[in-house]
């Protein structure tokens, strides 16, 4: 009887040695919690896909992935979901810059990395956040300036500018430099400020009212559009309105670059390309690679991008493009 209940222990204990084998490639993976702002742009779904594209099983990642429909307490509560999972990381996309302390401290306590994608968060405890990875928004937008100024100078401009998702370091940002450019140039005037949050369907609204109001065609120099979604729906609304986009009337710049704004460019519809670029996910996953590896990666890692006028838009370089 001792011999028969040595042998079932034995296959007892092969079994469970066995069943703990077979979980093994399972718990290996490294779990990471994304929490992606929403699918306002193309250059958001382009952000997406290029995380979907970098965390995979065969890449050692199980990714949770997490769309908060352009709200906060969506995000917030998917980082809390989290937390309560245990994921080795959490990935954010922050939707705006301020409300982040408690859930992040939250994190922090669990012991859980915080890595930002795209935007930036205000908080004051900066241990909060282990990297940032990147565009310099306010870069971008004294880029748009600099070509408005070389391409004006002291010449009576009138503008419509139509702003991202308010309190976006995006929209932070390309506003800022708008402003300061407003402020230095006395021959720049402000007609407009419209709140296109990001969006193609937004921005072709609130641009219809916008002209909808005059009885005679206002005379618009530049639309000042913080991404492509608000140059397509904006060129809309001003083509239906009679106006011509281009070098004989008005000058559309816009912000990201995706593919169709580029076929734009190329057409003259808009005038200035300033690229934002999307494919974030190759250098998050190197951060949490680097955390992996024990080491302290920097604080923010920024990509280059460029700018593009009519004329640069070759077959050449569509054939390359990503997004
Ligand atoms: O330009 C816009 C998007 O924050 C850089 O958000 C991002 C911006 C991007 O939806 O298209």
């Amino acid at each position: 009887m001792k011999k028969v209940l040595c042998v079932l222990l034995a296959l007892l204990l092969t079994m469970t040695g066995c069943a703990r084998q077979a979980a093994e490639p399972e718990e290996e993976l490294i779990v990471v919690g994304m929490s992606q702002v929403g699918a306002e742009s193309d250059w958001r779904v382009a952000n997406t896909e290029s995380m979907r594209r970098e965390f995979t099983e065969e890449k050692g990642y199980r990714l949770l992935f997490e769309d908060a429909r352009q709200k906060q307490e969506n995000q917030i509560s998917a980082i809390r979901r989290f937390i309560q999972q245990r994921v080795d990381y959490i990935v954010v996309m922050p939707i705006g810059e301020t409300g982040w302390d408690s859930v992040l401290q939250e994190a922090k306590k669990a012991g859980i990395p915080v890595i930002l994608v795209d935007r930036t968060v205000d908080v004051e405890d900066e241990s909060l956040i282990a990297a940032r990875v990147g565009a310099d928004f306010y870069g971008e937008g004294r880029k748009a300036v600099a070509w408005m100024e070389q391409t004006f100078g002291a010449e009576p401009i009138r503008i419509v500018h139509i702003q991202g998702t308010l309190g976006a370091t995006s929209q932070l940002g390309r506003t800022a430099a708008l402003e300061e450019g407003l402020a230095r140039n006395e021959s720049w005037e402000l007609l407009a400020q419209l709140d296109g949050d990001y969006t193609q369907a937004k921005s072709y609204e609130l641009m219809s009212d916008y002209l909808s109001q005059f009885p005679v065609r206002p005379k618009i120099d530049v639309v000042y559009c913080e991404n492509d979604n608000e140059a397509y729906g904006a060129i809309e609304a001003l083509e239906e309105n009679g106006y011509i986009c281009g070098p004989e009337g008005v000058a559309v710049i816009s912000f990201d670059a995706a593919i169709d704004a580029l076929l734009y460019c190329r057409e003259g519809k808009i005038a200035l390309e300033v690229e934002c670029n999307p494919l974030l996910g190759p250098l998050a996953e190197s951060v949490i690679r680097s955390l992996e590896a024990g080491q302290t990666p920097e604080k923010n890692y920024y990509v280059d991008e460029q700018v593009f006028l009519p004329g640069d838009i070759t077959d050449e370089l569509l054939g390359t493009r990503e997004y």
